[in-house]
């Protein structure tokens, strides 16, 4: 899909924040592609749709999840986590969007998963570093994505996963099963 079309069919979804986000989380995502010599078209549709169902309303998201037979235990976890999947799912239904690598790097954008593939890492961290994020720990991870993008993705993730106990909140599964599978393959 052209990327004019692609936008368009977003920015009807979002806010104007959401949306100026979304666009650095495509300029990201296609830097980050060229350099880990991922498919730029695939990584661009991926970044432009990754946030498409993040304002739709939770008891539409939560009806998604149950009748398509997602992970049912997502429910009683962050709702934060619900866009993701349902996004995935919305953006095949809605655009056309039909790609697997694509959908599942929407899909896993907010949770992770194991064995992420280049594609998704590009999206996760691309969501995370993009110029409009401004956190604590962001420019460590910004310089990392640089040099090592498995390196990248531990550091993000641990900050993720720390912010979350701090403030008491769960920590979904695959948010360790991503965590645990990149330290792993950092120490062999
Ligand atoms: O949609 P965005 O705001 O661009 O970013 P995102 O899709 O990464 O969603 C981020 C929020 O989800 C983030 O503030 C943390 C929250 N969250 C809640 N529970 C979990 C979680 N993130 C992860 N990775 N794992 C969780 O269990
Ligand atoms: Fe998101
Ligand atoms: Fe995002």
């Amino acid at each position: 899909m052209e990327r004019d079309v692609a936008l368009k069919l977003v920015k009807v979804q979002l806010t104007e924040h959401r949306y100026q986000h979304t666009l650095g989380v495509m300029e990201t995502a296609i830097t980050l592609a060229k350099l880990y010599g991922v498919d730029e078209l695939k990584a661009e549709t991926a970044a432009i749709f990754h946030d498409y169902a993040k304002f739709r309303p939770k008891d539409e998201m939560k009806e998604i999840i149950t009748a398509q037979g997602f992970p049912g235990d997502l429910l009683s976890f962050n709702s934060e986590l619900w866009h993701a999947p349902v996004g995935a799912y919305l953006v095949e239904k809605e655009a056309g969007i039909t790609n697997q690598e694509v959908l599942d790097a929407i899909r896993y954008h907010t949770s992770g998963r194991i064995g992420m593939t280049l594609l998704e890492k590009i999206i996760y961290l691309a969501d995370y570093i993009e110029p409009g994020r401004h956190f604590p720990g962001v420019d460590e991870v910004r310089m990392l994505a640089k040099e090592n993008l498995d390196q990248a993705l531990i550091k993000a993730v641990q900050n993720t996963i720390l912010f979350l106990m701090k403030k008491n909140q769960t920590v979904y599964p695959d948010t360790f099963y991503m965590y645990n599978d990149l330290i792993k393959k950092l120490e062999a």
